[in-house]
């Protein structure tokens, strides 16, 4: 049976990020770029020979080969993970042990993973994504371009942020670095992403 991309509902209402995240930011990022998204991979995934592929292998036979169908189906997987990866009241140095012992294991404490988490987001030039990830079985900061994920790097994503302008333009208009610090104090989903980091390690 062919694969069919979806926009899942967000977890939370569209105001229960406020005043971090506001439902204006939410009703533009997910029903309007995320839906598009979805309907624009579906359109691409017809024809393209990885109907009957899903999901993750779609997006890594796609990367370098149908950069149209790449970005779209990316950028899908890449949203659904994000707005997944937002609670409210999250962020912060309270987390689930698995994940905080891993994040001591490879940065040394919470303070020096905010600081590189951060400052990924801060350097990615122009439009993509800042990631904790899980290669070789350890964890890495990495930030990658446009629709491009740890997937095609050979990693396993454990938490994202979205750095593309329509992300945060509204509620704090070209403070990207502001962005960054609410996403890892106040918005982040520990819990989902210590559930990745136990799915994947
Ligand atoms: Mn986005």
């Amino acid at each position: 049976m062919a694969f069919e991309f979806t926009l899942p509902d967000l977890p939370y209402a569209h105001d229960a990020l406020q005043p971090h995240m506001s439902a204006e930011t939410l009703e533009y990022h997910h029903d309007k770029h995320h839906a598009a998204y979805v309907t624009n991979a579906n359109k691409l995934l017809a024809g393209s020979g990885l109907e009957d592929k899903d999901e993750i292998t779609i997006i890594k036979e796609s990367f370098g080969a149908n950069p149209g169908l790449f970005n779209n189906a990316a950028q899908v997987f890449n949203h659904t993970f994000f707005f997944n990866g937002l609670t409210p009241d999250g962020g912060g140095a309270k987390m689930p042990g698995n994940l905080e012992a891993a994040i001591n294991d490879a940065f040394g404490g919470f303070d020096k993973f905010r600081e590189e988490f951060i400052n990924a987001g801060i350097t990615q030039f122009g439009s993509g994504w800042a990631w904790l990830a899980l290669k070789d079985g350890k964890l890495q900061i990495m930030k990658t371009p446009n629709a491009e994920n740890p997937y095609v790097h050979g990693a396993t994503p454990i938490i994202a942020c979205d750095v593309w302008e329509h992300a945060y333009y509204i509620d704090y208009r070209n403070l990207r670095p502001k962005f960054l610090e609410v996403f890892v104090d106040h918005l982040a989903n520990w819990e989902f992403a210590a559930a990745n980091l136990e799915a994947g390690g």
